[in-house]
């Protein structure tokens, strides 16, 4: 069954950034951002402004990746997100073009923009994916700054799940301003794709994964074709929920092949979806996993598992509105 209803927040015109050039202005007509959850408007709002700056689309989607990472009231993402079991925040991320660049990190440590040490990942090494201790050596070398990650609020809640160290995930917690008392936290995550004027694509992921994972787990979000995906003349799809069941399936290159091969990208969400839930069967039942898309011709397309998956939309004109995902359950 499927629940089609949309919730369909204007956000209303962010506007002109000021002290943007009209160049910079008509190099963004045309374009379109979207990103995952509600926090995805912020982001979307920073990457526009970059882009209206004169920024490209690298540039512009580093800069959403980069808001919710500097948040420490967003539990999922960079400083502030909740750490692994041990009590270290580690961060996934990935950042990528529609002309094969791509750069990522995981299990990135004492470092709050993953999506930039990516971005170096990309472009000043032969690499697509550091992990661990050589990625966060790797940041130190590139003279990102050691911050330690854990705050007061997250290390709280990290002792709240040891008196029972009970691994659930919850659907939706993205949208959730704190986790429920106690109750183990799994993931959250920003995925953000931005289709220029010139039809050209790039996208980035970061995360700090599974709130209380083990530690060195990597989910989907720094796994090119899980996490992201990005194809010239295509589009970009990227995931957000339970990552493994979206690695299972290399999931947003599924959504970007069934594209190329001419669905929507609403459909092409959707059959994804569907084909978890049919491998997976009851072992997904409470789970969350969604998937947005652009599509060559800038229409958007998003699909979850459950409801509850929310994502950003933000056109040239600075409007931004935020709608739910038709889902598979009800
Ligand atoms: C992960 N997919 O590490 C990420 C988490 C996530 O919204 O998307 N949270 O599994």
């Amino acid at each position: 069954m499927m629940a089609t209803s949309r919730r369909g927040v204007i956000l209303g015109g962010i506007g002109l950034v000021a002290g943007a050039s009209l160049a910079g202005a008509a190099e963004s007509a045309g374009a379109i951002i979207v990103s995952t959850w509600d926090f995805g408007a912020a982001a979307n709002a920073a990457a526009l402004a970059r882009l209206r700056a004169g920024g490209s689309l690298l540039d512009a989607v580093e800069a959403g990746a980069m808001v919710p990472e500097a948040d420490p009231a967003n539990h999922s993402v960079g400083l502030g997100g909740f750490p692994d079991r041990d009590g270290v925040v580690t961060l996934d991320a990935i950042i990528m073009d529609d002309a094969g660049h791509v750069g990522a990190v995981a299990a990135l440590e004492d470092t709050v923009h993953a999506v930039s040490v990516a971005r170096r990942v990309m472009e000043r090494t032969p690499h697509t994916l550091l992990v661990g201790a050589g990625a966060t050596r790797f940041a130190r070398e590139q003279g990102f700054p050691s911050r330690n990650l854990l705050t007061r609020e997250s290390e709280a809640a990290w002792r709240e799940w040891l008196k029972n160290s009970r691994y659930k995930p919850v659907p939706n917690i993205e949208n959730q301003k704190m986790p429920p008392n106690g109750s183990a936290l799994d993931h959250d995550t920003i995925g953000i794709l931005a289709r220029g004027a010139d039809g050209r694509f790039a996208g980035a992921c970061t995360t700090s994964g599974m709130a209380f994972k083990l530690h060195g787990r990597v989910g989907d979000s720094p796994q090119s074709g899980s996490g992201l995906f990005v194809e010239a003349g295509v589009g970009a799809a990227t995931a957000t929920g339970v990552g493994e069941e979206v690695t299972r399936i290399a999931g947003t290159a599924r959504v970007v092949a069934s594209m190329r091969g001419g669905m929507s990208p609403a459909a092409a969400c959707r059959e994804a979806v569907e084909h978890i839930a049919r491998l997976r069967g009851d072992a997904v039942k409470d789970v969350q996993v969604g998937f947005l898309a652009i599509g060559r011709d800038g229409s958007v397309g998003a699909h979850a598992l459950l409801p509850g998956f929310t994502y950003a939309v933000t056109d040239a004109a600075g409007i931004t509105k935020v709608s739910s995902a038709a889902s598979l359950r009800v």
